[in-house]
């Protein structure tokens, strides 16, 4: 008999990885898609089959982290071995518009789904995976930044998610559940939301390569974030829900870059040099050859307040999971740059 498994959030950047993992691993995979008006299930596209066409272990359906009744059916329906509760409105600089709805969906929405393997009474049956974030240490306190570093969240998203960490923990203290939390730092890949700052520039470089951009327009260029690549992030998750023991583990590479270092690597990409002239709102980066001005500040992206600095110290997985990750950020700026650069040679963007 092969494992079930429910990922929300299925239609998101790290769904779409966990599933094609876990198909690929043997399992049955359920995934929990919201209604859109607009197609929503482009990233997971190429995992499914027609049930009319054939068997499928892959399989999609209606629901949303706000909605109990139908996560507690999905959960008594399915009777899956492993959730990754993955779903969640994840963009920090929208939570400060939308907060009362991040709460509901990444907090309660969390605990909407705790109780669901409670009521249903699966809680020695069914291991729990919650999609933590390096956004809980906000505010830097230590770095780098590990499992007993202090957190101090610095968004709506951000104290959402300091709830739903907490009732993991809560849930697997309370009730012996097999909960655990996987503290990632940022992941990316060619499927990364467009709106989060390392799809946004690397989709702007390839247009402006195309010559159908002129400007790439960024807020705070001196962020520093630990990034990798979302492919080995969910191996992590994975390899968490297999310890006998339930925990929680944060997920690094170790490195740490700025935006404006990001930036620096995508246009060398295509052959650009940038040099910067002036200070705060007014910086530009301009191409050296030809003196066109390629990115320009736009307060509009500054955030209420913000995150400085992010370095994870993966020891912890590195030592309990045999966890590395294995993406230089060279490499994967490449790989995004790579993907953009196709699009837009194919039209569809
Ligand atoms: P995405 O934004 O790409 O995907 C989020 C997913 O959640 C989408 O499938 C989205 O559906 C779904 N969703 C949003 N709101 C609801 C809701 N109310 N009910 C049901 N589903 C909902 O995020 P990622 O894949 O990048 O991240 C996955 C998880 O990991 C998130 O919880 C995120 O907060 C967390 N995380 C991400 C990190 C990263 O660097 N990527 C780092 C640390 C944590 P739809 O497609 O319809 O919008
Ligand atoms: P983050 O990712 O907030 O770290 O959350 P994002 O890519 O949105 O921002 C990273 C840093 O870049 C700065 N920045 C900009 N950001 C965006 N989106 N757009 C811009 O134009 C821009 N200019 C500069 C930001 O201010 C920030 O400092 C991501 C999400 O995936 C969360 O769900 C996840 O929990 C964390 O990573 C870890």
């Amino acid at each position: 008999m092969s494992k079930k498994a429910l990922i929300t959030g299925i239609t998101g950047q790290d769904g779409a990885y966990l599933a094609e993992l876990l198909l690929g691993k043997g399992y049955e995979v359920h995934g929990v898609k919201r209604r859109s008006s607009s197609f929503n299930t482009g990233r997971v596209e190429h995992l499914y089959t027609d049930p009319h066409e054939g068997e499928t272990r892959f399989f999609m359906h209606y629901g949303d982290l706000t909605d109990s009744t139908n996560l507690i059916r999905l959960v008594q329906q399915i009777h899956p071995d492993e959730i990754y509760n993955l779903a969640a409105q994840s963009h920090v600089a929208v939570s400060f518009e939308t907060p009362e709805y991040t709460a509901n969906a990444d907090a309660i929405g969390t605990l909407r789904i705790l109780e669901a393997i409670r009521i249903l009474g699966i809680e020695k049956t069914c291991r729990f995976y919650q999609a933590s974030t390096s956004e809980l240490f906000g505010k830097v306190q230590e770095i780098p930044q590990k499992e007993t570093t202090p957190f101090y969240p610095r968004s709506p998203y951000a104290a959402a998610k300091l709830y739903a960490y907490w009732i993991t923990v809560n849930y697997r203290e309370a009730y012996q559940m097999h909960a655990s939390n996987g503290i990632l730092f940022n992941h990316e890949s060619p499927v990364r939301g467009e709106t989060f700052v390392t799809r946004k520039i690397t989709r702007a470089v390839a247009a402006i390569e195309a010559g159908r951009q002129e400007t790439l327009f960024l807020g705070n260029l001196d962020a520093k974030r630990d990034w990798g690549h979302a492919r080995d992030y969910v191996e992590g998750m994975w390899r968490i829900l297999q310890q006998d023991t339930p925990d929680d583990y944060v997920l690094a590479t170790g490195v740490t870059r700025s935006v404006r270092e990001f930036v620096e690597l995508a246009f060398a990409h295509i052959g650009r040099t940038l040099t910067w002239q002036g200070e705060g709102v007014e910086e530009k980066g301009l191409d050296v050859a030809s003196g066109k001005v390629l990115v320009a500040v736009d307060p509009r992206y500054f955030r209420p307040t913000e995150v400085d600095l992010l370095l994870g110290d993966p020891t912890k997985a590195r030592e309990k999971l045999g966890w590395q990750h294995t993406t230089p950020l060279e490499d994967l700026v490449v790989e995004m740059m790579e993907a953009d650069r196709k699009l837009i040679r194919e039209g569809r963007f």
